[in-house]
């Protein structure tokens, strides 16, 4: 229902407005030395995959409360996220979480996203709840962590979960694994630090040992819950150590929210990047701590601050002028308790656009000039100048030229998707995730 000439029809209503801010905003960036060309083309490039478990609702302990019409099974989520992406054109694929989608035809189910044009990206291993066919039908649990279990028996049952995880992403075209372990203590002296995590890396490697030549293994971090004193893989140092004690293919995912109060993330990002073990992200943002908020929502300099990294990272070593987003796994993931989480999903991706796109327009040799002379006044200003452009039209352009809406919220409201979606799966329909 949302089809590509409804959505031009919903473009044509706002199309002599968006030329004429186009026009405005090409102007005010070729003022300042940069090639709107270059940023709208590699917004329209830029793709960040939606995760299968935020389709849904998000509950807390507290309380749940559905939207109506959520997707009651994987094949109803990939039509989600495909329309998402006529709207966006930047969700091209779809994160699925094992076992909340186990699909039992898996061939049958990439060739239906395949029609949709939707991809599938990395697969996420669960082995923080018990369920039957990862635990035995109760004859093991979870309960004191997975790979860092004390019982051989249960760090088998983990390590054959994601193997089995790998078989399936491997049956619908996806090339990585993403293992976040709940693994940890909530009590000091619980467990002994070293024991659990040597654990762990002995787990990976035998994960790795089932990846095909073609696929990366990412690790990530988190420094509390559902554990409270300590978590295994707890920060980035311990997730760098754990990717090189792996395998050239074991690398760092970075979910924005995994970090205590503060943390200067992209610090972070380039430190990894420049161990060569940046991997992938998990975006969202957040106040407090792993508050799985719309991406850009609180902390948007730390996001155009991130992008400037990516871009840092993604630079060109022939021509250090030219840079590009570097070819990493980029997903959200988010949770909501009170939007439709379609339009959290689809603000995270502007979000991101807008992000990336200011951060295509930093002046970098001004900048490294700045830095070189010890003027952090003007780097300052740099980055403010860059940082404070309305990018809006570019990154509305971007997806105009990938035939999706220049103004996706209003689009998909306008074409009623969740009413209809309410009518065809009923009001009580509850999506499998978080
Ligand atoms: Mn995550």
């Amino acid at each position: 229902m949302i089809t590509p000439d409804r959505i031009e029809a919903e473009n044509n209503t706002r199309a002599r407005t968006h030329a004429r801010d186009l026009d405005h905003a090409r102007e005010l960036v070729s003022r300042s030395g940069s090639d709107a060309e270059l940023v709208i083309a590699e917004v329209a490039r830029f793709s960040a995959a939606a995760p299968s478990w935020a389709l849904g609702t998000g509950g807390t302990r507290f309380g749940r409360f559905p939207i109506g019409g959520e997707p009651r099974t994987t094949g109803e989520k990939v039509d989600d996220v495909a329309a998402i992406n006529a709207l966006t054109g930047a969700n091209r694929s779809i994160s699925l979480h094992v076992p909340w989608d186990d699909p039992a035809d898996p061939d049958a189910l990439r060739q239906y996203a395949a029609e949709r044009a939707i991809a599938f990206d990395a697969m996420n291993s669960n082995t923080f709840q018990d369920n039957p066919t990862t635990t035995r039908d109760g004859a093991i649990t979870y309960k004191f962590g997975s790979l860092c279990h004390s019982d051989p028996a249960v760090r088998d049952a983990a390590v054959e979960h994601n193997h089995h995880c790998i078989d399936l992403g491997m049956r619908l075209g996806s090339t990585a694994i993403i293992v976040w372990l709940a693994d940890g203590t909530s009590f000091p002296g619980q467990a002994n630090f070293r024991a659990q995590f040597e654990r762990v890396l002995d787990g990976l490697r035998r994960i790795y040992a089932r990846l095909p030549a073609d696929w990366r293994l990412f690790t990530e971090h988190k420094p509390y819950e559902p554990q409270f004193y300590s978590s295994v893989v707890n920060d980035w140092g311990s997730s760098l150590l754990l990717a090189q004690g792996t395998g050239d293919r074991a690398l760092c995912l970075v979910d924005l929210g995994h970090h205590l109060p503060n943390a200067n993330i992209e610090q972070i990002v380039s430190r990894l990047a420049m161990a060569g073990r940046l991997g992938g992200f998990h975006f969202n943002d957040s106040k407090y701590g792993d508050d799985d908020l719309t991406t850009g929502s609180i902390k948007p300099y730390q996001l155009f601050l991130i992008f400037l990294e990516l871009l840092d990272a993604g630079r060109s070593k022939e021509s250090p002028e030219k840079t590009r987003m570097p070819p990493l796994a980029y997903m959200i993931d988010q949770s909501n308790n009170l939007k439709d989480p379609l339009e959290d999903l689809m603000q995270a991706t502007d979000a991101m656009q807008v992000a990336l796109a200011q951060a295509l327009l930093v002046d970098q040799p001004a900048l490294r000039a700045a830095q070189d002379a010890n003027d952090p006044a003007l780097a300052q200003e740099i980055l403010h100048r860059a940082f404070r452009t309305d990018v809006r039209p570019l990154v509305a352009e971007a997806r105009r030229r990938n035939n999706a809406a220049l103004d996706p919220i209003a689009t998909y409201r306008a074409l009623a998707y969740r009413t209809e979606k309410i009518r065809q799966r009923g009001l009580n329909a509850v999506a499998t995730g978080i």
